[in-house]
């Protein structure tokens, strides 16, 4: 999948926009997010755009889906070395805006379950 030039996260995966990046590589791009949930709230996202969980196929994306898990959990270990929590936000109901995939990887405080 390609970049989508009105995408805001892929504009931060070309830094037309700024973040505070914690990880980058070829295949995943790491960052605070802007209206942190917990003392430490970074998402994790694929350098190619895919608008959603839904949008990843089976076989196909299975690189690029590990490839973002195993992001996650280097973020999470560095940041949350007693635990953290990682959460996708898949559709409006979910409460996703971004509609670019994303992991939020959030540690710092203890979480509760279950989620709102
Ligand atoms: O999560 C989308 C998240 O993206 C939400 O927590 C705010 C965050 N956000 C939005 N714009 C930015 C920029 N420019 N930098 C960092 N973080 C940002 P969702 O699951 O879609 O609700």
């Amino acid at each position: 999948m390609a970049l989508d030039p009105n995408c805001l996260f892929c504009k931060i995966v070309r830094k037309e926009i700024a973040a505070n990046e914690v990880l980058r590589d070829d295949h995943v791009v790491a960052f605070h997010d802007l209206n942190p949930q917990a003392p430490t709230h970074v998402l994790v996202i694929p350098t190619s755009h895919a608008q959603d969980l839904s949008a990843f196929t089976a076989g196909a994306d299975a690189e690029q889906a590990a490839r973002l898990l195993h992001a996650a959990a280097e973020i999470g270990a560095r940041f949350g070395p007693g635990g953290y929590r990682v959460v996708m936000n898949q559709g409006r109901d979910a409460g996703q805006s971004v509609f670019h995939l994303h992991a939020h990887v959030l540690a710092g405080r203890a979480m509760a379950w279950p989620p709102g």
